[in-house]
C-alpha cells in the first residue's frame, strides 16, 4: 500500500426525503468519498442501500456542481449567471432584503422543503433567519399534510407499527405505495414476511414493480381509496369480523362510523373504485380473517382530494378488527411523531424570535398563485422576495404554468441555495452553492422507523460550497442579527436538536433507538388525550368518502373533454426531482413518458414509444407513450419528476396538475387530475 494512501470509513445518514433514512458508511481515499453504503448493523438499513444513494458521491462529483456563488446576467428564468464572489453576492443580498423588509418584511418569502432531511441544513439557523427578519411564514405541506393531520387526529400522532414487525405480518395490504421505488427497506421485511408464507396486496391503480411482487393488485380509480375503506368496514360489519372488545374499549364515536360504512356495500365501492365487488368481499374476508393483518399505507393515495379522509377511515381499520394486538399487525404511514417527545424544534427554529409581529402565511402548494397575487387585503402584501433553498418549485410543485410566469417576474428577488442549476436555480438572481452531505454535519429523524441518526462530514466543503446553516449565519451577520443563536456552530446545533437521545452515542455508532414499546396500541394507548382512537374529529366531523375534483364520475362534463385520469407517482431511479441530472440514474430511466392502457392508446391511434401530448385546460406536456401494461384502463400514469429543461420541450408533468387543496391539510392534489393523451 502506498504510504500516503489514507482510507477512513465515516459514519452517515441519508439526507434524502424518504421512510428509510439509512445509515451510511462512507469510505474517503485521499480525502474523496470513494463509496457509499448501507450500514449493516443498523438494522432497518440492514446494509442495503438503493441506486441511487449507493451512487451519491457521483452526484457530489457531478461536473455541473455549481461551485461558487453566482450571479444573474442574462433574463429572468435564462439561467445565464457569471461567478461572483461570496462578499459581492452577500453584500448584495442582505441590501436587497434589507430594502424590502423596511417596508415590509412580510413581502419576503422563504420557501425550502426536504431537498435534504436534515434538521440542522433543514430548518435550524434558516428558520432563525426568517423569525427574526419577520417574513412571511411558508405552510410546508406539499407532500403529505393530508394523511399528516389525517392520522394525527385518529391516533393523536404520526405514530404505527414499527417497521420490523412486518416481517411477521400473515397479511399486509400496501396500500398506496410502490415500496419497491420508493421504501426499500421496508419491502425487504415484506418480503421476509412472504417467506414465511404472508399475502401480499397492493393497492394502486399503477400495476408497479411492487404489484408485480405481490399475490394481488386491486387496481382502483385514484382517489376513491376512501370508498373501499368504507366498503371493508361494511363487510367486517354485517359479517360480525369486528372486535368489539377492542373497539368498547380503545375507539371513540364507532356508531357514527357504522352508519357511514352500513351505506357502503361493496357494489356500491365497486362502482366507484372500478374493481370487481368480488374483489372488496374477498378482500374484507381476508383481512378479518387473518392474524396478523398489517397495513403500509403511504403517501401516493393521498394526493387527492379526499386523500384526508381516505387516511382517517383507513387507519381506523385495524381498530376495528383489534389488530394491533399482535406483533405484526397494525398499520403505519409515518413513524416521525415518535420523536415528537425528543426533537428541540422551537429550540432549533426560534419562532419567538419573530417576536409577536404579525405572520403572514403562505402555502407552498399553491406558489404559483401566490407569486401572481398582488397586494390584496386578504392576501397581504405581494411577494417581492422568494429564498429557495432544498426545494425546487419550479419542477415540483404544481400548475407550472404559473409556477414559472411567477417565478419569471422581473419585480421578483430570488435567491436559490443549490447543488445544481435546476429549474428553479434558472429563476434566480443569486445562486449560492450548497454543500452536501457529505461535506456537511446533520442530525436526522426518520419517517419510516424510529432510530435518530448523525451525519458526519465526510470530506471538506468542495469549492466554495458552503453548509445552508453557515450561508445564514453569514446573511444574518449582514443583516445585522446579533442575537448570540446566530453564532451557534453545527456541533452545537446537534447538541440542542434532541432531549432523551444518547449525543455520545449518536457519535460513534451514528444511530441511536427510541424508546417506543413494542406493541405500542395492542392495549389501546394511543396518543388523543383520552388515549382511544378517534372517529370524530372536532370540526371535521365522521370521516366519509369525499370523490375526486376531477374524475369521470364527479365532474362528467370536464371528463367529456378530458376523459383519462392521471397520476404521476415518483420514478424510482429519481428522487422526486433529485437525481435526474445523474446520468447514469437517468439512462435506467430512459426519457420522460405516460404509461397508457393499450385499450385507450389504440382508440387514440397511440402506438408504444410514440410522441404524445398530455394537456388539458391547465397545460400540455409532451412525453414518449409507454403501452407497457402498467396504466389500468381510464388511468394514465405520468411519471415524475423530471427537470423540465431536460424534458421535451421544456415542460413536465406539473404542467397538468392543479393548485386544488385536499379536504384536509391543504395539501397538493398532484394525483387528482384529468387529461387527454393524442399523438404530437
Ligand atoms: N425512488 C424514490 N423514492 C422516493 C421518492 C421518489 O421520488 N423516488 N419520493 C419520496 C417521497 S417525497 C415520499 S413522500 C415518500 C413516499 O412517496 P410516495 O410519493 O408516497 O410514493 P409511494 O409510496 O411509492 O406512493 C406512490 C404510489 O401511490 C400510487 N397512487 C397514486 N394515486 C393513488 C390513489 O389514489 N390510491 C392509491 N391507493 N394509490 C395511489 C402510485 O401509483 C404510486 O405507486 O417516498 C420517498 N421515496
Ligand atoms: N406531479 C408530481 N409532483 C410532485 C410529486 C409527485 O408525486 N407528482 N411529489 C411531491 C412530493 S411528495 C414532494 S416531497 C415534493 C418534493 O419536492 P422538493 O422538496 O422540491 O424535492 P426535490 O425535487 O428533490 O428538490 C430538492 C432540491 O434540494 C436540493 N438540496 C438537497 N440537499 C440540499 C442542501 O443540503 N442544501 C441545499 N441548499 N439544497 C439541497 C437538491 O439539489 C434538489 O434540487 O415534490 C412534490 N411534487
Ligand atoms: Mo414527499
Amino acid at each position: 500500500m502506498n504510504p500516503s494512501t489514507s482510507t477512513r470509513v465515516v459514519r452517515g445518514a441519508c439526507p434524502h426525503d424518504c421512510p428509510d433514512t439509512c445509515a451510511l458508511k462512507i469510505t474517503v481515499e485521499d480525502g474523496r468519498v470513494t463509496k457509499v453504503q448501507g450500514d449493516p448493523e443498523h438494522p432497518p438499513t440492514h446494509g442495503a442501500l438503493c441506486t441511487k444513494v449507493s451512487r451519491y458521491a457521483e452526484r457530489t462529483y457531478h461536473a455541473d456542481r455549481v461551485l461558487t456563488p453566482l450571479k444573474r446576467s442574462g433574463a429572468k428564468g435564462s439561467g445565464q449567471f457569471v461567478p461572483v464572489s461570496w462578499d459581492e453576492a452577500l453584500d448584495d443580498i442582505a441590501a436587497r432584503l434589507k430594502a424590502i423588509a423596511a417596508r415590509d418584511p412580510q413581502a419576503i418569502l422563504p420557501y425550502s422543503y426536504a431537498g435534504t432531511m436534515g434538521l440542522l441544513q433543514g430548518e435550524s439557523i434558516a428558520a432563525r433567519f426568517f423569525h427574526r427578519l419577520g417574513a412571511s411564514l411558508l405552510d410546508r405541506t406539499i407532500c403529505s399534510t393530508a394523511g399528516g393531520d389525517a392520522i394525527a387526529a385518529t391516533y393523536g400522532g404520526k405514530i404505527g407499527m414499527h417497521l420490523e414487525h412486518y416481517a411477521d405480518s400473515q397479511l399486509i395490504l400496501i396500500w398506496g405505495s410502490n415500496s419497491i421505488a420508493s421504501n426499500l427497506h421496508f419491502w425487504t421485511f415484506a418480503q421476509e414476511a412472504k417467506r414465511r408464507g404472508a399475502k401480499l396486496v397492493c393497492i394502486d391503480p399503477r400495476r408497479t414493480e411492487t404489484a408485480d411482487k405481490c399475490h394481488q393488485h386491486i387496481a382502483l380509480l385514484p382517489g376513491t381509496d376512501g370508498a373501499l375503506a368504507l366498503a371493508l368496514m361494511h363487510e367486517l360489519m354485517v359479517h360480525g369480523w369486528l372486535d368489539e372488545d377492542y373497539i368498547a374499549r380503545h375507539v371513540d364515536g364507532f356508531e357514527a362510523l357504522r352508519e357511514k360504512a352500513l351505506a357502503w356495500p361493496p357494489a356500491r365501492a365497486a362502482a366507484v373504485c372500478g374493481v370487481p365487488e368480488a374483489v372488496i368481499s374477498t378482500l374484507a374476508r381476508d383481512y378479518a380473517s387473518t392474524r396478523p393483518a398489517a397495513i403500509r399505507l403511504n403517501y401516493g393515495m393521498q394526493r387527492v382530494h379526499g386523500g384526508g379522509n381516505a387516511v382517517r377511515l383507513i387507519a381506523l381499520l385495524p381498530c376495528l378488527t383489534g389488530a394491533w394486538r399482535q406483533r405484526g399487525g397494525g398499520l403505519l404511514l409515518s413513524s416521525s411523531g415518535w420523536f415528537r417527545h425528543h426533537r428541540n424544534s422551537a429550540m432549533l427554529e426560534r419562532p419567538d424570535l419573530l417576536g409577536g409581529r404579525p405572520s403572514r402565511t403562505i402555502n407552498m402548494s399553491t406558489i404559483g398563485d401566490a407569486l401572481l397575487h398582488g397586494g390584496s387585503p386578504d392576501f397581504g402584501p405581494r411577494i417581492e422576495a422568494v429564498v429557495v433553498y432544498n426545494s425546487n418549485p419550479v419542477a415540483v410543485a404544481p400548475e407550472s404554468r404559473k409556477v414559472v410566469q411567477g417565478f419569471r417576474r422581473d419585480d421578483l428577488f430570488t435567491v436559490v441555495l443549490e447543488h445544481f442549476l435546476t429549474d428553479t436555480a434558472d429563476h434566480a438572481d443569486y445562486v449560492l452553492p450548497a454543500t452536501t452531505q457529505l461535506e456537511h454535519l446533520d442530525v436526522h429523524i426518520s419517517y419510516g422507523h424510529t432510530y435518530a441518526l448523525m451525519n458526519r462530514p465526510a470530506v471538506a466543503p468542495i469549492g466554495q460550497a458552503l453548509p445552508n446553516t453557515e450561508i445564514f449565519r453569514a446573511l444574518a451577520r449582514r443583516m445585522g442579527f446579533d442575537d448570540p443563536c446566530f453564532a451557534d456552530t453545527d456541533e452545537q446545533l446537534a447538541e440542542q436538536a434532541f432531549t432523551g437521545i444518547d449525543l455520545a452515542a449518536l457519535h460513534t455508532q451514528g444511530w441511536v433507538r427510541l424508546p417506543v414499546p413494542e406493541l405500542p396500541f395492542a392495549d389501546g394507548g394511543f396518543a388523543t388525550p383520552d388515549g382511544k382512537a378517534q372517529v370524530v374529529v372536532p370540526g371535521w366531523g365522521v370521516p366519509d368518502y369525499v370523490a375526486p375534483y376531477e374524475s369521470v364520475q364527479s365532474a362528467p362534463s370536464l371528463a367529456q373533454r378530458y376523459p383519462l385520469a392521471m397520476i404521476s407517482p415518483p420514478a424510482r431511479h429519481f428522487l422526486n426531482s433529485s437525481f435526474v441530472n445523474v446520468a447514469s440514474l437517468r439512462s435506467i430511466e430512459g426519457e420522460p413518458l405516460v404509461e397508457i392502457h393499450p385499450d385507450d392508446a389504440a382508440a387514440r391511434g397511440i402506438a408504444d414509444g410514440a410522441l404524445v401530448d398530455v394537456f388539458n385546460e391547465r397545460g400540455r406536456y409532451r412525453c414518449k407513450a409507454a403501452v407497457n401494461g402498467r396504466a389500468r384502463p381510464g388511468v394514465v400514469n405520468g411519471l415524475g419528476v423530471w427537470w423540465r429543461k431536460l424534458g421535451v420541450q421544456g415542460t413536465n408533468v406539473n404542467e397538468l396538475t392543479s393548485q386544488r387543496l385536499t379536504d384536509i391539510g391543504r395539501g397538493p392534489t398532484f394525483y387528482d387530475c384529468l387529461v387527454e393523451v393524442a399523438p404530437a
